[in-house]
């Protein structure tokens, strides 16, 4: 990295601000002052970005790329200059001319390409792969417009378009030289012409697909990485074969807008031509930039590896085979060979609903030739399979059944790797819906729990936190996160746990303050800050929490002078604009909110407030000052989160069900550092298989939970009058998909349990402590490590070890 002092960083601040905007630093506007200090940012890190991918040919490395249709990186100010090691002196070069970084930072555009879990994980991973010193790229689209903003009005979720790109994105470059052609539709016929089968293409939509490079800076170690994002344009020898606006928009709107589900999917056309888009571009791009090492294309596989994240990039099999088979006429077998030792392919959920399968029509129409090879694929499993399985199993397991392309199978026979994202998520696969694929190819499943950028996390997120830790332990942590663990020596030391508390008291002060701001809600520090942030969906159980509000809300009401310590629930959740239940719940909590906070028996004893657009830049608010951590999912649902790794990691303790990742984390903290409670995956899975659950028996039988969904009905909680009784008949008539009238007394209970807890500060604090000193196992440096060792077969550069004592000291 350019080395920088403080008095070369404002000289060259100025000089830039000059010669951009012909400003002086008092004169400039917020995002002037952003931009410049892009500039100088950038400058600091390009010569070792470009010597990072030179070296990679130089010394032929074999590299990893990541296809994502979602990246969530968030905002990369601050975490570059972390990574730089250039933070603090640029904090104090600012401070100098009066400007503070705080300020200019919320002036950069959060890049929300992503919906939720999966889209934040591939961001992780990709400051993890840099900070690793890995060979690891990103593939995916550069959409114009991210995720919608999220407002309410009158309580109801209003989706307001993301058009981030109107400031310019100053990360990322353009390189409209290593632009590829990507071939969409039309016809295609194979002829022989002697030497193998040639396709020749009719009637395409020629598109060109330009790459934008962002350089993903690597945490103090000299190695920066590629994010590339696709746009898709017009090629300019074919633009009189787009004469109208129509035809124009066609091809544009390729790369328009992220579709907005998250655990669930469109089988919308559009939707599928982005798939076939960003894998074909990136392919091409590989296989291209391959020719750079001077090796056949029979090792290819001993020099590229591609990660296909969940089953959106699927087409990466098929589009992979039509290069080396079409373009480099390989023969059908080493082609295959090549590609299923390249590949490799993460699930993400086992949610039914998100499982892709599109008509073999749709798929003809985005790509004919691609359609034929899965045909082909497809029909070589079966023959391959024939005699050696019954006609059900190869019915149940191929690719094609019904005139429907299912891509996790798709993914599952092209790829060595398959991989669920945490322990159980993964035992489900290979127990349940993957079974039969895990009794075919035993060897090729694998369990990789996720992990969280802990940088972004806790030393960007919480300096407050992390200054603590370094006056603790020292500063190693910063360096390897398992070091945090040290901090469990001091858990009985009383200075120390009231550091962290008292840590947690600013960020609570910051956090309200903002509350304020944005919604005009007042709370006090001083009640739990009781949090769920996670996308609105039926399985995460918003629900639940919501049930359990209206009952304190209630109990208040029958007894206003009940002493109660004063809790602060907060949601920041986004609904898929076509998911009407989830807009319900939205409304029903938003309701519930002004019930609550405007009645003036409660006082401060309850407050609940719903943050508009929730997002990584607002978790960086939210997360700190978490004292509660919500991960109530109906067990077997949620096949991780991070949420939970990122709240642990900034001392909140969590209320959680034994699903998804939450079992790692109990496992790592222990039973008294964690409030467990209700269905386990086996309750669930046999209440699934015998159908016994009748949630009416619960409502018949428990008089505190009839009250409170009779509040739904009732007109306690006002201007529900239509949602109330849509979630009040999908708990009782529908009978309660995911169980919260089940799960109501043991959460309640628990809840109860947490408040007792909250009481005795001090030995809530050593849980804090517990907690935290835990959450290094969650690191997603040592997730991609554990990847590149025994899936990617790739290798680091040397690996930094240090101290920043120098730094802070
Ligand atoms: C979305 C559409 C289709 C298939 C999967 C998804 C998906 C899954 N989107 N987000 N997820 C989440 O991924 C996270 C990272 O692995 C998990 O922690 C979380 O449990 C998933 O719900």
């Amino acid at each position: 990295m350019k080395k920088i002092t403080q008095e070369k960083f404002v000289h060259e601040f100025k000089k830039r601000l000059a010669e951009k905007y012909a400003l002086d630093v008092k004169d400039a506007a917020p995002s002037e002052l952003y931009q410049t200090l892009v500039s100088v940012v950038k400058s600091g890190y390009s010569d070792i970005w470009r010597n990072t991918w030179k070296d990679y040919v130089k010394n032929d490395e074999k590299q990893v790329y990541y296809f994502s249709i979602e990246f969530l990186p968030g905002r990369l100010l601050k975490s570059n200059l972390l990574n730089m090691g250039w933070y603090d002196i640029v904090e104090k070069g600012l401070k100098e001319m009066g400007l503070s970084l705080d300020k200019i930072s919320e002036a950069e555009v959060d890049m929300a390409l992503g919906n939720g879990g999966l889209g934040r994980l591939a961001s992780c991973f990709m400051d993890s792969l840099a900070s690793d010193g890995l060979p690891g790229n990103g593939n995916g689209i550069r959409y114009k417009y991210g995720l919608f903003k999220q407002k309410f009005v009158d309580g109801y979720q209003i989706e307001l378009p993301n058009e981030w790109l109107t400031d310019g994105n100053n990360w990322a470059v353009a390189r409209e030289s290593k632009a590829v052609d990507v071939l969409m539709g039309g016809q295609v016929h194979l002829i022989d012409n002697g030497k193998y089968l040639e396709p020749i293409y009719e009637g395409a939509d020629v598109i060109k697909a330009v790459p934008y490079d962002t350089g993903i800076v690597g945490y103090r170690n000299d190695h920066v990485n590629t994010m590339r994002l696709w746009d898709a344009q017009i090629p300019a020898t074919e633009e009189v074969k787009y004469p109208t606006i129509e035809d124009r928009r066609r091809v544009e709107d390729l790369t328009s807008v992220l579709y907005p589900d998250d655990s669930n999917y469109e089988g919308r056309i559009l939707r599928l031509k982005q798939e076939y888009f960003f894998t074909s571009a990136g392919i091409q791009s590989i296989v291209r930039h391959y020719k750079k090492y001077k090796k056949p294309l029979t090792k290819i596989s001993d020099y590229v590896a591609i990660h296909i994240n969940d089953t959106h990039p699927a087409m990466c099999v098929a589009e992979f085979m039509r290069i080396l088979l079409d373009e480099k006429h390989l023969d059908w077998e080493v082609a295959w060979e090549q590609t299923v030792k390249t590949m490799s392919y993460t699930n993400h959920t086992i949610m039914a609903e998100a499982l892709e399968k599109w008509p073999l029509e749709m798929l003809e129409k985005v790509q004919p030739r691609i359609l034929q090879i899965i045909q082909e694929i497809d029909r070589r499993y079966a023959l391959e399979l024939a005699g050696k399985r019954d006609q059900d199993f190869i019915d149940r397991t191929r690719i094609i059944k019904d005139g429907m392309v299912k891509m996790a199978h798709l993914a599952i026979i092209g790829s060595h790797s398959v991989n669920g994202v945490a322990k159980l998520h993964t035992e489900l696969l290979e127990d349940d819906v993957l079974h039969d694929f895990y009794e075919l190819y035993p060897e090729r499943f694998n369990n990789k729990t996720n992990g969280i950028a802990v940088r972004r996390w806790l030393q960007v997120a919480n300096p407050e936190l992390s200054k603590v830790i370094d006056q603790t332990i020292g500063t190693k942590w910063r360096f390897d996160t398992k070091k945090l663990k040290e901090l469990e020596k001091y858990a009985d030391d009383k200075k120390v746990l009231k550091k962290i508390g008292q840590a947690k008291r600013s960020n609570k002060v910051k956090l309200a303050d903002f509350i304020k701001q944005e919604t005009g809600i007042v709370v006090s520090p001083d009640a739990i800050f009781d949090i769920q942030i996670k996308r609105l969906h039926a399985y995460k159980r918003q629900l639940l929490n919501l049930l359990g509000i209206v009952k304190l809300y209630l109990d208040l009401k029958d007894d206003p002078k009940q002493k109660m310590i004063p809790r602060v629930f907060i949601f920041g959740a986004k609904a898929a604009p076509s998911y009407h239940y989830a807009k319900s719940i939205i409304k029903c909590i938003n309701e519930v909110a002004n019930l609550i906070n405007n009645d003036p028996t409660i006082k401060d004893k309850l407050k609940v407030v719903f943050l508009e657009n929730y997002g990584v830049s607002l978790a960086e608010k939210i997360i700190p000052a978490a004292d509660v951590s919500e991960q109530i999912s109906t067990a077997t649902k949620e096949a991780s989160g991070t949420s939970n790794m990122k709240l642990m990691l900034n001392g909140a303790l969590t209320v959680a069900t034994l699903d998804g990742a939450n079992i790692e984390i109990k496992d790592h903290v222990g039973d008294d550092n964690i409030f467990i409670f209700g269905l386990t995956k086996d309750d669930v899975l046999q209440y699934e298989k015998d159908h016994s659950y009748h949630s009416a028996d619960y409502y018949n039988n428990d008089p505190v939970l009839q009250r409170v969904l009779n509040a739904f009905v009732d007109g306690t909680i006002p201007n529900i009058e239509v949602e109330g009784h849509e979630i009040f008949d999908s708990l009782l008539r529908v009978n309660d998909e995911f169980f919260v009238l089940r799960d109501f007394e043991a959460y309640i209970h628990t809840k109860e349990k947490v408040a007792q807890t909250y009481a005795d500060q001090l030995a809530w604090q050593k849980k804090c402590l517990i907690n935290i000193a835990n959450a290094g196992y969650f690191s997603a440096d040592d997730t991609v490590a554990k990847y590149a060792a025994e899936i990617w077969d790739i290798k680091a550069d040397q690996p930094t070890e240090g101290t920043l004592d120098d730094v802070y000291p």
